[in-house]
């Protein structure tokens, strides 16, 4: 039974609105309901639960932060945060494929779409009669994606797309595809490729560690004739999926807090009910460190969120101050899952317990979106003015 009830030393809940709360609370609901009476068995199974996209549609988990005439929430980046930090309280790779949709799918159509293009896919993204993917990241291109080959050429009436992505989430079970390619002069471009265009392939990753519960793959063009009325119109450059991976390393800020907590919760329960030398664990120093701690980092990573997300809806959040909280937020749940997982000694090796799962997620989760390290020079390169990239 999931008996998880937030963690609020601060009374951070204070500098939340009613609606924010209801909206976490129904999240909260709804990660109880369906996704952690079944995430051991989705994630032991490598199983990609896909009713879970209709029931994400249903809650209002896709998009959202994009407007109400589009079929999003039309809602603050803190109801946003929330949102991710719930689901992730539950699992990294349910958030996963949440914030892959409204950040990276919906999120560039509604930016840098065409009218007709957002009224053809947005409402249906966000009710979840459709399931989208974002392809930045290519075999021999992961924190370089500028360096990008796969390319398009224009026909005349069409484009022509070939080249291949890898480490696609939700890739094997989209609908479409938000694929970013060079044309003929080297420029990024953002092009909508659907399921069931001859030459398009989306082979699932198989023996992940990691993100079970989410499905992987790569994305293969082979000479696929994409209409023209497919290509995002309105930004082109690296700059365009840089954009939506800001949105998407806001969520991720959320997101991690809620796996910190998920797993600060079951290891307070536990240090309170073990007994080792006929008392709980939870009397010995050395555990009360552990909680101490964990409580504290959590403390701050909330009142980071919080402020982060108070500058995301002035529009106002740098990328170097996304990164900030990206970086500090999952190496924090990570060590956190870490150090829980030690509380439960010998348990916190089994699906009993969710720590495990939490830390073997927080893997990927420190890895996408821009690793630890590249962050780390994003933010260097904001202090210093000097890129160490290249
Ligand atoms: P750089 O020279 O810095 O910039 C190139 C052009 O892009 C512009 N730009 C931005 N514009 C708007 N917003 C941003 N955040 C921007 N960042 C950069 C920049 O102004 C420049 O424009 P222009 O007009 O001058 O050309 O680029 P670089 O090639 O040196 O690379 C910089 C670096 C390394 C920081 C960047 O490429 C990076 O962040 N690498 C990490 C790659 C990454 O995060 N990949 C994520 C793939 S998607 C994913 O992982 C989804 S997982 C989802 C899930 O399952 O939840
Ligand atoms: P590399 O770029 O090869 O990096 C390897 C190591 O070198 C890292 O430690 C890195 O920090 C370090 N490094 C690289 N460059 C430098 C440098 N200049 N200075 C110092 N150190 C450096 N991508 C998408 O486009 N869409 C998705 O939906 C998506 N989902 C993903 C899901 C999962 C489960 C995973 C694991 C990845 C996903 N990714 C996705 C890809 C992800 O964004 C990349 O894995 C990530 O950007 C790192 O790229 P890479 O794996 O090629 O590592």
């Amino acid at each position: 039974q999931d008996l998880f009830e937030g963690v609020d030393f601060y009374e951070i809940d204070d500098l939340l609105t009613e609606e924010h709360k209801l909206i976490r609370g129904s999240i909260r609901d709804f990660v109880k309901k369906e996704i952690s009476p079944n995430i051991e068995k989705w994630s032991q199974d490598a199983h990609f639960p896909s009713e879970i996209v209709k029931k994400f549609g249903d809650v209002g988990a896709f998009g959202p932060q994009i407007p109400e005439a589009y079929g999003g929430g039309g809602l603050d980046y803190i109801s946003y945060g929330l949102i991710m930090q719930e689901i992730e309280r539950g699992d990294s790779g349910m958030r996963s494929t949440a914030s892959v949709q409204g950040s990276l799918v919906m999120y560039p159509i509604y930016k840098f779409g065409s009218e007709d293009q957002k009224m053809k896919y947005l409402p249906k993204l966000a009710s979840g009669e459709m399931l989208g993917c974002f392809g930045l990241t290519e075999p021999d291109h992961g924190s370089n994606p500028s360096g990008m080959v796969t390319n398009f050429k224009d026909m005349g009436d069409h484009y022509l797309l070939n080249g291949a992505k890898m480490w696609i989430s939700n890739a094997p079970e989209a609908d479409v595809a938000v694929v970013w390619a060079k044309n003929e002069e080297g420029r990024i471009h953002g092009l909508i490729v659907e399921r069931g265009m001859e030459g398009f392939s989306t082979p699932t990753t198989h023996s992940k560690w990691s993100l079970r519960a989410s499905c992987t793959g790569e994305l293969v063009f082979d000479n696929v004739k994409v209409p023209k009325e497919n290509l995002l119109p309105e930004k082109s450059g690296l700059g365009a999926p840089m954009m939506c991976l800001d949105s998407a390393r806001y969520g991720i800020a959320w997101g991690a807090v809620g796996a910190a907590m998920d797993c600060y919760d079951a290891a307070r329960r536990y240090a309170i009910e073990r007994i080792q030398f006929d008392k709980p664990i939870g009397s010995f120093q050395l555990i009360q460190k552990k909680l101490a701690e964990m409580l504290t980092e959590i403390t701050k990573a909330q009142l980071l969120n919080w402020k982060l997300g108070k500058m995301m809806n002035e529009g106002k959040a740098s990328t170097a101050q996304i990164s900030l909280a990206k970086r500090n937020n999952v190496a924090m749940a990570l060590a956190i899952a870490r150090e829980a997982r030690q509380i439960h000694g010998g348990m916190g090796i089994t699906g009993e317990y969710p720590m495990m799962r939490h830390m073997m997620n927080l893997e990927s989760v420190i890895t996408y979106e821009g690793t630890h390290d590249i962050h780390l020079l994003i933010l260097g390169h904001a202090i210093t003015g000097i890129p160490a990239f290249k």
